[in-house]
């Protein structure tokens, strides 16, 4: 018998007020059909969270292997208490992808470890563009909601370690 296990971050524990969060969130030209639309979605999702959109401070960049600088410059200079950086890698014929799936997941975990603010690792890694529209608010919700929901949580993890 084969089981289905989901995961989506309303599930759990409650969702902390987030009225006076400030985020950032930085995002890929690359595949912009894909990640204006998890834009979108971070970004209803924050507002209907009672985020003010006037704390939240949208950046692009070229592509995703540029989300690693521009999350850690936010988190340097940017005044904000928590970033999520959506981007959309699609497998091409060329081992590229597996170069830059590393190299951001890498750097964004570095970022995580040694920075004061959490990052919200946001980008889709799949092997066709269908996936990523399943994902951005296709078949399977649009993740933009998640990574929102999921930022949210951490902010409130970090604030409450620090009173
Ligand atoms: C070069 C490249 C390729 C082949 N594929 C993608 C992709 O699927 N998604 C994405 O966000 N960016 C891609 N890029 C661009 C790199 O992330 C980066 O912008 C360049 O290598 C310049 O540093």
């Amino acid at each position: 018998m084969s089981s289905t296990f989901s995961y989506t971050a309303d599930q759990g524990q409650p969702i902390p007020d987030a009225s006076e969060m400030r985020f950032g969130v930085v995002v890929t030209e690359w595949n912009n059909d894909i990640t204006d639309k998890l834009l979108e979605g971070t970004l209803e999702e924050l507002s209907a969270q009672g985020v003010p959109l006037k704390n939240v401070t949208v950046k692009h960049v070229p592509g995703s292997f540029e989300l690693i600088y521009a999350a850690s410059q936010l988190a340097k200079f940017g005044h904000v208490n928590g970033i999520i950086i959506l981007g959309c890698v699609i497998k091409g014929d060329t081992p590229h992808f597996d170069y830059i799936c590393q190299g951001v997941t890498e750097g964004i975990a570095r970022i995580n470890a040694m920075g004061d603010i959490p990052v919200i690792f946001g980008l889709l890694t799949v092997l066709t563009h269908e996936q990523a529209e399943e994902r951005a608010g296709g078949r399977l919700g649009n993740k933009g909601k998640e990574f929102a929901l999921t930022a949210i949580k951490m902010v409130d993890y970090a604030w409450k370690l620090q009173k």
